[in-house]
């Protein structure tokens, strides 16, 4: 089948999943060329078989609250292609999540990891479970029954699970327990686990420090210097949080900070002892970001509004969501002076604002080339695990930014265009395609 053909078909077979439809022809659509000069890939059927996933899981998660209240989530996990590494990709914990996001992530996990050098497949799990509001022992109670399901699927060689959105240190702690109880074996079967039972050092910074990494090199290519930018970023989790951090330490201004409820604008930067209060009010007390406007003078708070409209910048940091910036506010911000946009998040930006930003041509970094650090340094802590070592803070973070250098490179080597602009969307596409589509037909029709 061609590509378009297959797009096509997975539109009909799939009506229901838009963000898996969306994530899909974005790939299908940048590498048509590298496809069609490869006949033996269509007589294999080969993208069809890398579109749809290898399988999916879902069961019921039953647990009861602090009242005695009994609950009932859905819990998944889609394994979606292990050519190159066993399956490999976060658990999201929200009250949005279902098949087509966990689908589209899935998919695009399989390019990331591909892209990393390393050797993983990729994989996405979750459930609509919200930790928010939740008490400790009740996201306790929560991770013991979601594992009790999941742990026959999942191993050290065979799918390795980690963090994502709602899935932090404590939650990996928690079903790396029950795992470890279930399975009877202490083995590297979680990423992002605590440093005392096997974790790495650099693996809470690697998504936020990565993507600082890969927009230094973008930056590079233009001659521009990231000191005194103005940044502005979305969420305040795990990945905004430590791409602020990185930013700090380089001299740039943090100018906005948000999470689902509203945004926080900085004028004059942001500093480190707000920082670091930013990093206690999410990690400690599970605060809002509202909060954080009420605890310092010259912040505004604007609720139920994300950054882009609101907050001039020289560089955009997305680091929230799927589908967080839309065309009006991809205008909204080259109106406002934004150069470069480099994601955090996995697939913030709608295929209308991509195409703004490339029309304008902005250096603009898809997720899975500017987010990679994360499952990078998880796949350097599965390493660790293997040898039963582990490597320091300066090991880690010289290899992180040695990989983040080379999934630019392969950008640059696939994705430059006859202007000399850097398509990254395609270069990563590419790229992380031909390693994964390599592999499939080196093993025959499985
Ligand atoms: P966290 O749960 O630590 O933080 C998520 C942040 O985004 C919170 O501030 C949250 O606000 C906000 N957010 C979540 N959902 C929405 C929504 N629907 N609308 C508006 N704001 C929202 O997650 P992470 O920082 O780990 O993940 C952020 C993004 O980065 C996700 O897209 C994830 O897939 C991606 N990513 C994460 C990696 C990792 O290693 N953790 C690696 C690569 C990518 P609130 O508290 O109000 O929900
Ligand atoms: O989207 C992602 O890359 C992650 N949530 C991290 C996955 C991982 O296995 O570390």
């Amino acid at each position: 089948m061609k590509a378009a053909e297959v797009i096509d078909d997975l539109k009909r077979r799939f009506p229901n999943e838009p963000e898996y439809i969306q994530a899909v022809d974005e790939v299908l659509t940048t590498i048509e060329d590298v496809y069609n000069d490869n006949p033996e890939f269509e007589r294999y059927n080969l993208i069809e078989r890398l579109c749809i996933p290898d399988r999916i899981f879902s069961f019921r998660v039953s647990w009861v609250d602090d009242k005695g209240k009994v609950h009932n989530n859905m819990g998944y996990r889609v394994q979606h292609n292990n050519a190159i590494g066993p399956y490999k990709g976060g658990i999201r914990f929200h009250s949005s999540v279902n098949l087509s996001i966990l689908k589209f992530l899935a998919f695009e996990q399989t390019f990331k990891n591909s892209l990393t050098t390393l050797a993983m497949g990729g994989a996405k799990g979750g459930s609509d479970f919200s930790p928010r509001g939740k008490s400790d022992m009740e996201v306790m109670r929560f991770c013991q029954a979601f594992i009790s399901e999941l742990w026959r699927q999942i191993g050290p060689d065979t799918d390795v699970p980690a963090g994502d959105i709602g899935v932090g240190g404590r939650e990996v702690g928690y079903m790396f327990g029950q795992y470890k109880k279930m399975a009877r074996e202490f083995t590297g079967t979680f990423t992002g686990k605590g440093l005392e039972f096997g974790g790495s050092k650099i693996r809470p910074e690697a998504t936020g420090y990565g993507n600082v990494y890969f927009l230094l090199e973008m930056l590079k290519t233009r001659g521009i210097d990231i000191k005194d930018k103005k940044v502005a970023i979305s969420g305040s989790g795990n990945v905004a949080t430590y791409t602020a951090e990185k930013l700090l330490a380089l001299g740039a201004k943090v100018v906005s900070m948000s999470d689902s409820d509203g945004t926080v604008h900085i004028p004059g930067g942001l500093t480190r002892e707000q920082l670091d209060y930013i990093f206690k009010l999410k990690n400690i007390y599970r605060g809002r970001i509202r909060e954080f406007a009420e605890e310092y003078d010259g912040v505004e708070y604007y609720e139920g509004e994300r950054p882009w409209h609101r907050v001039k910048c020289d560089i955009a940091m997305p680091s929230a969501t799927q589908n967080e910036i839309d065309g009006d506010d991809a205008r909204a911000l080259i109106a406002g002076g934004c150069m470069a946009v480099s994601e955090g998040a996995n697939m913030p930006s709608t295929p209308e604002a991509i195409r703004e930003f490339q029309k304008a041509r902005l250096l603009y970094a898809p997720g899975k080339a500017a987010n990679a650090g994360g499952v990078s340094v998880s796949g350097l802590e599965m390493a660790q695990n293997s040898q039963k070592l582990s490597w320091t803070e300066e090991e880690v973070d010289a290899k992180l930014k040695q990989i983040m250098s080379d999934i630019h490179t392969q950008c640059v080597k696939y994705g430059t265009e006859e202007d000399g602009y850097i398509n990254y969307v395609k270069g990563a596409n590419v790229a992380g395609f031909m390693k994964v589509a390599r592999a499939m037909m080196a093993q025959g029709i499985l």
